[in-house]
C-alpha cells in the first residue's frame, strides 16, 4: 500500500513537471475528383498523388508556426458531375478543410470555387485547364497546369505548321473543358490556315460515334481533333478505324494519358495520334519528376496517369504557404499561397494575380508501339 502511494505520488509530480498534455494539431486538406465513373482512373490518379503528399509530410513531422502537425486527405468523389462537384465542396467546407486540392474536372472546378471562395478557403485545381475558373475575381482559386488557351493554340499551330494539316474536323464532348480546348484549337488552327471542314458533338459519356464519324468522313478531314477525356476517344479512335477514315488524330490532355493505347488498341496506330500534357518538366528538373514517379510507383503499385504529380505539387505548394504564414488558418496563409515560389517535381510552381501558373509548360506526346512517347516540352 505505501508503495503504491509513493508511485501515484510520483507521477503525479512527474505530470506537473511535464505540463498538461498538449494534442497535436490536425490540418485537413480536401481532395476531389471522380473516383468513380468513366475517368475514374484519372481521379484515382489525382488522389494517389494527394495522398503520397500527406504520407510523405506526417513522415517527416512537418512543423507549422513552430509546432508538429498532423496532415489528414478528406477525399471526396465528384464522378466528373457538377451537382455532385457542389455537393462535396459544401460537405467539405462543413468538416472544416484548411484547403482544397481539386476537382479535376473544369465542369466540377468552376462552380464548386463559388462555395470555397464564400468559405474563404483556398483551392488548387491540379487538372482543370478552362480560363475561366480563375478569370472570377475569387481571390481563393489557383491551378498548377496551363490553361485551354495554351493547350488548344499551341496544338492548333502545331497541327498546322508542323504536322501539315489542311483539312480539318473538330469533335467535343459539351463539357466546359471539351469545348472550350476544342474553341482554342479551332481558333489557332484557322488562323495558321487550315479549312475546318466539320464540327460535330457528342458528351462525355457517349460510346457511339458512327453517325458523327460518318458525317465527318464524307467531309475527308486530315486531321480530327477531339475536345474530351480518354475514355470517350478511345471507343472514338476504334470506330474511325473500323469506318476507314484514315485521318490524324489530336487532343488536349484530356486524352493524353497512357490508358488511350489501352482504350484504342491498334487504332491507336503508330505516331498519329497527338495530344498536349498542361505541364512539363526542362531537363534540368527530369530527375525530380522521375524519382516522383519511382516513389509513386513504389508506394501504389501503378505507374502515374496524368496529373498525380502536379496534384502532389498543389498540396505540398498549400502546406509550403501554411509554413511561410505559420498558419494553417486560411485567412494567415492565402496571401502567402499568392506570392509562393515552390520548387517542386514539376517544376517552379508559382502564380500570376489571376491563380494561373506562371510561365506555365505543355508537352507534347505521341503513341508508338502502344505506349505513349514524349516529343517535346514546349513554352
Ligand atoms: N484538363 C483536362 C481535364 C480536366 C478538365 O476538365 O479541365
Amino acid at each position: 500500500m505505501k508503495y503504491k502511494l509513493i508511485s501515484v505520488a510520483v507521477s503525479a509530480a512527474f505530470a506537473v513537471l511535464a505540463g498538461p498534455a498538449v494534442a497535436q494539431e490536425v490540418v485537413k486538406i480536401g481532395h476531389v475528383g471522380p473516383l468513380t465513373g468513366s475517368i475514374g482512373h484519372l481521379g484515382k490518379d489525382n488522389e494517389m498523388g494527394a495522398k503520397l503528399a500527406v504520407e510523405e509530410l506526417n513522415a517527416k513531422k512537418t512543423k507549422i508556426g513552430g509546432k508538429e502537425v498532423t496532415f489528414e486527405l478528406l477525399s471526396e468523389d465528384d464522378a466528373a458531375d457538377p451537382k455532385q462537384g457542389t455537393a462535396a465542396a459544401q460537405k467539405l467546407v462543413d468538416a472544416k478543410v484548411k484547403g482544397v486540392i481539386g476537382h479535376l474536372n473544369s465542369g466540377t472546378t468552376i462552380p464548386a470555387s463559388r462555395i470555397y471562395m464564400d468559405a474563404g478557403i483556398p483551392q488548387i485545381s491540379p487538372s482543370a485547364t478552362n480560363p475561366k475558373y480563375t478569370l472570377q475575381g475569387f481571390k481563393t482559386t489557383f491551378r498548377v497546369v496551363a490553361n485551354d488557351g495554351q493547350l488548344g493554340g499551341t496544338l492548333g499551330r502545331y497541327a498546322v505548321k508542323d504536322w501539315k494539316a489542311k483539312n480539318i474536323a473538330v469533335v467535343d464532348d459539351r463539357t466546359a473543358y471539351g469545348q472550350g480546348v476544342a474553341d482554342e484549337f479551332e481558333k489557332a488552327a484557322k488562323a495558321a490556315g487550315a479549312k475546318v471542314v466539320g464540327r460535330e458533338f457528342t458528351t462525355d459519356k457517349a460510346t457511339d460515334f458512327n453517325a458523327i464519324l460518318t458525317k465527318l468522313k464524307g467531309a475527308k478531314p486530315d486531321l480530327i481533333f477531339f475536345g474530351g477525356m480518354d475514355a470517350v476517344a478511345g471507343p472514338m479512335l476504334r470506330q474511325m478505324k473500323q469506318l476507314g477514315l484514315n485521318a490524324k488524330f489530336m487532343g488536349g490532355d484530356g486524352i493524353c494519358t497512357p490508358m488511350l493505347a489501352e482504350l484504342a488498341g491498334d487504332a491507336i496506330g503508330e505516331g498519329t495520334v497527338i495530344c498536349a500534357e498542361a505541364g512539363g518538366v526542362t531537363k534540368d528538373k527530369a530527375a525530380n519528376m522521375a524519382d516522383f514517379k519511382k516513389r509513386f510507383k513504389a508506394r501504389w503499385n501503378i505507374d502515374v496517369q496524368l496529373y498525380a504529380p502536379y496534384t502532389y505539387d498543389a498540396l505540398m505548394t498549400m502546406v509550403a504557404a501554411m509554413q511561410k504564414a505559420g498558419s494553417a488558418d486560411p485567412a494567415k496563409y492565402l496571401p502567402a499561397l499568392a506570392k509562393i515560389s515552390y520548387d517542386g517535381v514539376t517544376g517552379k510552381v508559382s502564380f500570376d494575380k489571376n491563380g494561373d501558373i506562371k510561365d506555365g509548360a505543355l508537352t507534347l506526346y505521341t503513341y508508338k508501339g502502344g505506349k505513349r512517347s514524349e516529343m517535346m516540352v514546349v513554352k
